[in-house]
Formats: C-alpha cells, sequence, structure tokens
C-alpha cells in the first residue's frame, strides 16, 4: 500500500468528555474543519453524563482520604469506552484508549506518527481534580502528555493531537500545502517566512526567495532549517539521520557565525 492510498476509509475517533461543546474550536474552523466537511475524519462525542446511574446525572463525587476538590467515577467512564467501542466497531483489542494527563508519554511529531498507524482510537478527557485510578487500570491502554504543565481539562490536549493527527490524513491539507513539508518531518524546525510587500520596517527580503531559482531557493531554505535547529534545539539534531546534504550545510552552519547567505 503506497502512502497516499492509507486511509482510503475516513479515519473515526471518539472522545469521551464532559464538554463536547468545545470541540466546535476544531470542526468549526481551518484544516480541521475541511477534513471533517469532506469526510476525511469523523468524530464522535461521548458524554459520561449520559451514562451517570442517578437522576442528577452527576459523574464525580469526593476523593477518599480527603482533599480539595472532585474525582471523575469509574463506571460512567467504562460505560462511556464501551459506546464509543460500539461506535468504532471493533473489539476491545484493535482499539487504544487514550487519557491524556501529564503523567502521559510526551507527544512529539514521532508520537504523532505513531498514533496516525493505529486502527480505531478513542481519546478520554479527564475534569476535576481527575478520574478514579481503577478506570486508569482497566480501560486504559496508554496516557499520552502535551506537555509539563496542568490544564483544566483533558480537552484541549486531546483537540492538540487531533488537530497533529489530522494533517497527517491524506488529502486534509490543501494541494498547496503538504505534511511532508512540515519542518517537523524531516525532525528540523521550521526555515523563515516572507511574504509581499517586498520591503517591511526597512528590511527587504532576502534576494535569494526573489531569484526565481528554485534548486538555491531550496537549499537555502534547507540551511535556514538546519542553522534554527542547531541555534535554538540543537537536542533536535541528535536523533537525526542526516542527509550527505543535511551534514555539509550544518557544517557550513556551525563555520559561520552570525550573518549566513
Ligand atoms: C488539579 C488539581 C487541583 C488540586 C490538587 C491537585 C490537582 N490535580 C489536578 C489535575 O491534575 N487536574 C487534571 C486536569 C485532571 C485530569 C485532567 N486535567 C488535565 C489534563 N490537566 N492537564 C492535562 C494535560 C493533559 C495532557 N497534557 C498536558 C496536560
Amino acid at each position: 500500500m503506497s502512502a497516499t492510498e492509507q486511509h482510503t476509509t475516513k479515519t473515526r475517533v471518539a472522545v469521551i468528555t464532559l464538554f463536547p461543546d468545545m470541540f466546535s474550536a476544531l470542526t468549526g474552523s481551518g484544516v480541521s474543519r475541511r477534513a471533517h466537511e469532506n469526510g476525511l475524519v469523523e468524530l464522535k462525542l461521548i458524554n459520561p453524563r449520559d451514562f451517570a446511574d442517578n437522576a442528577y446525572q452527576s459523574v464525580d463525587d469526593r476523593p477518599y482520604g480527603g482533599g480539595p476538590g472532585m474525582l471523575m467515577q469509574a463506571e460512567p467512564l467504562a460505560l462511556a469506552v464501551d459506546a464509543a467501542l460500539d461506535w468504532l466497531h471493533c473489539e476491545r483489542d484493535q482499539a487504544s484508549v487514550i487519557y491524556l494527563s501529564p503523567q502521559g508519554r510526551q507527544l512529539d511529531q514521532r508520537g504523532v506518527a505513531e498514533l496516525h498507524k493505529r486502527k480505531h482510537l478513542v481519546f478520554v478527557c479527564g475534569r476535576y481534580e481527575g478520574v478514579d485510578e481503577r478506570f486508569i487500570e482497566a480501560c486504559v491502554d496508554e496516557e499520552w502528555s502535551i506537555g509539563d504543565y496542568v490544564l483544566s481539562g483533558g480537552e484541549l490536549p486531546a483537540m492538540v493531537v487531533l488537530d497533529a493527527l489530522i494533517r497527517k490524513i491524506p488529502g486534509a491539507l490543501g494541494d498547496a500545502q503538504s505534511a511532508q513539508q512540515d519542518s517537523f518531518e524531516e525532525g528540523l524546525l521550521d526555515c523563515p517566512h516572507y511574504t509581499r510587500p517586498e520591503k517591511v520596517f526597512g528590511e527587504r527580503v532576502p534576494e535569494v526567495l526573489l531569484s526565481g531559482d528554485h534548486k538555491r531557493i531550496r537549499r537555502w531554505r534547507l540551511q535556514q532549517a538546519l542553522k534554527r535547529t542547531y541555534e535554538r534545539r540543537p537536542e533536535l539534531l541528535n536523533g537525526l539521520d542526516l542527509s550527505k546534504e543535511q551534514v555539509e550545510l550544518l557544517e557550513i552552519v556551525k563555520n559561520t557565525r552570525g550573518d549566513l547567505s
């Protein structure tokens, strides 16, 4: 199967959340909206409140042992996961149930590629002070983090992961764009970009970009990407298998102080 033939069937993702309306940020604008409208991705939002067994539809309670705040109860969440698997039409072992939390594996572009290969995804968004640990033990396959900070819930992290995943779906980006052009797909930071006018704040667009020489432009952009990565995130270069051209350009970057042409 060629890269472009992956996902001829639409990507289906279920999200378990007490705040399904938040996901209109994803389905309402931009690339993710278009992917949604074109049927490239289908999102099922499942509210654990619909699985509460009490008249108040409450799904939270106080922590054993005391302490501030409330926790999400295990049972409504487990029933929501069952509903997600039903909707995905898949067996438990074909799906990855993912809980978004700062305790998880930190997402990077490699992680995005790994998650993109999974057949069926279920994201669980926690709220309050967290979820009953027995739900995690019984129902969660993996925990993922988007970074070392605490938020009010897992919804924004889930949307971050989903947005990164949607960019990987063939056809989600316009013809003009391509995920392959994302510098992180090469493991490098992005090169600088310029648009009209040619002179702004007294600064001109680098001459090479006006030259029309596409070979020179591609090489300049690669050199700039290497320069930025070397200067700002040198540790990213360690994990890379650089091409002969990249090694050569990186040497020029290292041996050139300050301004580069
Ligand atoms: C809140 C809190 C308040 C008082 C004492 C302890 C406390 N812990 C928390 C807390 O961790 N709340 C979490 C909020 C519960 C689970 C969902 N929440 C969450 C997920 N915040 N940040 C994330 C998250 C997920 C993925 N990547 C980065 C952050």
